[in-house]
Parts: C-alpha cells; structure tokens; sequence
C-alpha cells in the first residue's frame, strides 16, 4: 500500500480524498494555490505545497508544479479528484514517466474513452447498443448531409475531443446543417486543439443513466448499478439519485452486461462511469465513458456500502477487487443535491466570504464540504461549495429527508441555489420520478418575484 498520497485538487473532493487516506492509514499532501492557504484541504493534509498564484492554469492545472510537489514531498501516488488533471492520458503518462502512481485508468484507457469517436467504436465492438450515428468522425458538409438525412432530424453534432456537452450542436433541419457544422468544427477547435466532430440522432427527452463501475488490475470487473443525473442545467448536474426511479431490475441488468461488456473492450481498469441515454420506449444507447471519480459517487456509496475512493486507492496500489459481483447489493434509495454559490435567479456566481454556516445533519444525511463559516469563496473556482446526500429506505424517505434537509442548511453571506433545489425537490414531476434532461428548462423564469429594474442594475 501506499505511504503518502498527494492530491492534486481542492474543495470538498480533496477533502473526501483526504478522509479515504487517514482511514487507509496512508499520509496525506495536500497542493493549494495562494489563495488556497487556509483551505480546509491543507489544514486537514499531513504536509501541503503552495503550487502557485489563484488562476486554475498557474497552480492546480499546472503539471509541472504538481509533479514537483509530489518529489519534493516523497508522495508514492496522486489521487487528481475530478476536473483538473483527471482525465488527462498525458498526466498520467508524465507520473509514469516520475514514478509516481496515478490513481485511475492507464493512460491509454484514458486516451481511448476521451476520444469519442473511438469510446463508440469500442463499446459497438463489444455490442452494445449506441446512438446511431456516423461511423467515425465526419470531414464535410457533404457527408454530414447524406448521415443526418439516413438518421432523420434532428441531429446533435459533438466534438471528438469533448464530453460533458462541450462542443455540441443541435441540429433541426438540413438548411442548417452547413452552418451548425462549421461552427461545431470551429468550437471544437478552438476548445480541444481539433476540429473532429461526429454526428449521432438526436434523442427528444431521453433520462441519462450512468452505471459505476470498479476495475481492478487482474481482469476483475465489476458494477455497482446506476445513478440518475437527468437533472442538469446547462450540462451541469443538480441532482442526482441512485438507483434510477426508471429502471426495472431486468433492464437494470441488461444495462449493466452492457456497461461491464464496453468497460472490459476497453481494458478498464479505476472507478469508472459508463454514460447511457434512455430513450421513451426505454431502449438504452451508450453515450460516453468517464474516466474519474465523480462527483455523485456518494449516491453509489450510500446504496451499496462501498467506499469508492479508497477502492480506486486500493486498485491502483495493485491489490485485487475485495467484491465478486454476487456480493454487491444494493440497499435504500439516495439523492444528491448541489449546492452552488450562485444567485438564484440569474444562475451568476455569487462569490463572497461566508457568514453563516450551518449544515444539517441527522439520520441519513452527509454533507460533503470544504466550506465553513467565515470562508472565503473565490470567484476563481468552481461555484459548487457543498454537496447535500440524503439516504433513506425508500424513494419516498429519501425525498422528505431531502426536504428538511435543505430546510436546516443555513447559508448567509453569500447567495446559493439552495431556495431552487427545495422547488426541484418538492416539483410533482420529481416526485414521481418523472425526469428528462429537459426537466429544468421550466426552471428558466426568474424564482418567486420578478427582479424590479432598479434591483438589475
Ligand atoms: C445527447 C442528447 C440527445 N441525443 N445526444 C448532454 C451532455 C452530454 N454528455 C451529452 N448530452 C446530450 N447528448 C443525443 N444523441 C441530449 C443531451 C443532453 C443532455 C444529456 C443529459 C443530461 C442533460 C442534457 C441536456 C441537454 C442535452
């Protein structure tokens, strides 16, 4: 096992990361940027390094730096969290190099699932159902035209290199297509360094599902059922639950074989997650994998018992799955909520030093944070300040506990969207479990009362 891990990100993921290791017994770095230095994340690590100045590519996108710190300090292994460095095949590749451990997938299973193109392909080889689509990347306007007339409208165009809804376009007709496609290739170009794009069939209200799986380094392979993440704004998820009200047990395992068949085409080994698209006649579609920790791993954690950080330790420390599929069972019902720093009304950021915080606690509640009274939430990172994951038997507990929940979060000092998850949770629609990725678009009108013109200004 590992004696020091260093982790190369902030906030609540560095923390959770942090919490795995001390349980582990394993010493803890923590990297932080200047105005970093009183983070939680480095008063909880055993040692830290200031790694630069606040900007995301100075200091924690800084690989350099990174590995520096990792040298100086000793570290055997990196845990990257999510964002940052996490999907990147070439930090892997450089940790190689340094002899330090990456904790994730080999570099080349990071490089083949963030090619897009090459995800579908692996995962059409191993038979599962796909978006139907174009067979690889499609180079002019020409035979973009002919694939989306095969598929009918509408199409929605993605970046190769993209993921997350980065770098897409939706496509209603043919007399748009010329267009959409030049600026499709164009954003993607400018955004991932190449222009590749591909075209699938653009599904109207599909559910996205997403299935956990655990690989570990002797061809052991196994999933930990699905999450729901239909409620996003702008490819931002909101919240997530598991397991999915949608699904029954028989497609639950059909989904799974499929996610478990894909993951070992590709040789997978770490936490991973397989992205599916559920249509209204509840035919399932691959639509991408993960590569990384997520930041809804608690949902999983809490129906199945298993703590996935310290498994993808454990992985990458080269010791085999403690689990056979058999023994995985899943128990209760859990959803997450997000919490952001943001006003609102107006979906802004809504940076600013914290007054008042007070996090609600009880049966079945954990909050995942590195916030606390007093901290200062910069305008240079991520909004989401605190994760809220509720537990109970059934769906029906889970929602009540989720409401009273958010009714004893108190946050003062700072605007956050915790007045429009209590209207997601108490919405009929959510519920019944009557979820889309279009679900928020009637979240798009200011909250309560409209702004008056004097208040926008
Ligand atoms: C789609 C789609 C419909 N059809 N692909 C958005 C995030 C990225 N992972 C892919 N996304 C979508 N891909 C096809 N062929 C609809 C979306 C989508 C979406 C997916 C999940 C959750 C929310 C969403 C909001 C808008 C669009």
């Amino acid at each position: 096992m590992f004696r020091k891990i260093l982790i190369a990100n902030r906030g609540e993921i560095a923390l959770r990361i942090i919490w795995a290791c001390k349980e582990l017994g394993i010493r803890t770095v923590a990297v932080h940027s200047d105005v970093d230095k009183d983070s939680l994340h480095v008063k909880f690590a055993d040692e830290d390094v200031c790694i630069g100045p606040a900007r995301n590519a100075d200091s924690y996108l800084n690989m350099s730096a990174v590995i520096s710190a990792a040298e100086i300090t000793d570290a055997d292994a990196i845990h990257p969290g999510y964002g940052f460095l996490a999907e990147s095949a070439h930090f892997a590749e450089i940790c190689q190099e340094c002899h330090i451990t990456f904790i994730g997938p080999p570099p080349e299973v990071i490089r083949l699932m963030g090619d897009k193109v090459m995800a579908r392909r692996v995962f059409a080889r191993a038979g599962v159902p796909v978006l139907p689509g174009s067979e690889g990347l499609v180079a002019g306007v020409e035979e973009a035209a002919r694939i989306a007339a095969d598929l009918g409208y509408p199409i929605i165009i993605k970046a190769s290199a993209g993921g997350g809804g980065r770098g897409m376009r939706m496509v209603g007709n043919e007399e748009d297509l010329k267009v959409a496609l030049d600026m499709a290739m164009a954003e993607a170009k400018a955004a991932f360094g190449v222009p590749d794009v591909y075209i699938e069939k653009y599904l109207e209200h599909p559910r996205h599902i997403e299935f956990q799986v655990l690989g570990d380094r002797f061809g052991n392979l196994i999933h930990l059922c699905e999450r729901e993440c239909s409620i996003q704004r702008r490819h931002q998820k909101l919240v997530e639950e598991a397991p999915s009200p949608a699904l029954s047990p028989a497609l639950r395992e059909k989904m799974a074989e499929a996610a478990l068949a894909g993951a070992r085409e590709a040789g997978y080994v770490n936490a991973g997650t397989v992205e599916f698209l559920l249509d209204g006649q509840r035919r399932f579609y691959f639509m991408e994998m993960n590569t990384r920790i997520q930041v809804e791993h608690p949902v999983t954690e809490n129906i199945t018992g298993i703590d996935l950080v310290k498994e993808q330790i454990r992985i990458a420390a080269g010791e085999p799955l403690p689990y056979r599929q058999e023994d995985i069972r899943i128990e209760g019902h859990s959803i997450e909520c997000r919490i952001n720093a943001e006003d609102p009304l107006r979906f802004t950021p809504s940076p600013g030093r914290i007054r008042i915080f007070h996090v609600p606690g009880g049966p079945g509640v954990r909050v995942d944070t590195a916030a606390h009274q007093d901290c200062y939430i910069s305008p240079h990172y991520d909004s989401m300040i605190a994760k809220l994951i509720v537990m109970g038997n059934s769906r029906t507990e889970a929602i009540s506990r989720m409401k009273r929940a958010l009714d004893s979060f108190v946050i003062e000092g700072i605007r956050t969207n915790i007045p429009l998850q209590r209207r997601i949770i108490s919405d009929p629609d959510f519920e019944r479990g009557e979820l889309s990725t279009h679900f928020m678009d009637r979240y798009q009108q200011p909250l309560e009362t409209p702004l008056a013109v004097s208040e926008t200004s």
